[in-house]
């Protein structure tokens, strides 16, 4: 009760279902995504506050942690969700569409993550929690550039969480595979993705990780829908 998260990438999909996951935990909310269409969520919720800014700009996102801190006091819980996907052979793939993708999905990660440490150190308490991918532990076709993406994630998060664990400050991963989102352009809703993950079940591996005892760190969650098949 009364603890304070910051989700990025909040206004659909897997970070929508975490702010109202983390709602329901009664935790005060500070919500980012990158189209106005987070204002409209801020709506939803009470004890929220939403910002339309881009995870891979350091400016914009200072701006909202000390937001953060002048509302709320402090920052129990980061969770690094926003991200983007582009699935196609290597040869097709632009350098933009390369830089775009590290820019988001990496230099985002880094950038939030920098922004909370020295108030998390301040408290000697909080949580990171970045939502990787399973392919940031397993390679797959047409995904190459998004595939390198996570495993930097894995290794950023991995290298930072011994770095800090002194402070009691926990740094983990959540690897879903295939979750029925509007990712990499896709609809939320498809018959075809009937049998995927839920955003909602993403969200529940952060309460479960977030709320875990203060001694106890949860490195690493996988999840995967009973019929995807990987390798292993
Ligand atoms: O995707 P989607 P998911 N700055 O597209 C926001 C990982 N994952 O929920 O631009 C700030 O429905 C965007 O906001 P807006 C995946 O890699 C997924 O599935 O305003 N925000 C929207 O709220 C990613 O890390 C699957 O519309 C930015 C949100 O991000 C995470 O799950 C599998 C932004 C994206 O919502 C959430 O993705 C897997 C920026 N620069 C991992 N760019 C899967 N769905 O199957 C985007 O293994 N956003």
């Amino acid at each position: 009760q009364g603890q304070v998260a910051i989700v990025t990438g909040a206004s659909r999909g897997i970070g929508l279902a975490i702010a109202h996951k983390l709602a329901e935990q009664g935790m005060k909310l500070v919500l980012i995504g990158s189209s106005s269409d987070i204002h409209r969520v801020g709506e939803q919720l009470k004890d929220v506050k939403t910002f339309q800014a881009d995870v891979s700009n350091e400016q914009q996102m200072n701006e909202v942690v000390e937001a953060t801190i002048a509302t709320f006091g402090r920052i129990d819980l980061l969770v690094n969700n926003a991200g983007i996907g582009v699935f196609k052979p290597v040869e097709e793939t632009t350098v933009e569409e390369w830089k775009r993708l590290f820019e988001v999905n990496v230099q985002g990660v880094f950038i939030g993550t920098k922004a909370v440490l020295p108030h998390m150190k301040k408290q000697r308490s909080g949580t990171i929690i970045t939502i990787s991918s399973d392919v940031g532990r397993y390679t797959i076709v047409n995904g190459s550039a998004y595939t390198a993406t996570k495993y930097a994630v894995q290794g950023f998060s991995g290298s930072v969480a011994q770095e800090v664990r002194s402070y009691g400050i926990r740094v983990g991963t959540i690897n879903p595979g295939m979750v029925d989102t509007y990712f990499a352009n896709s609809t939320q809703g498809l018959p075809e993705k009937a049998e995927w993950l839920k955003a909602e079940d993403v969200a529940e591996a952060v309460v479960y990780m977030a709320s875990a005892p203060k001694h106890m760190l949860v490195d690493e969650i996988v999840l995967h829908p009973l019929i995807q098949t990987y390798p292993v």
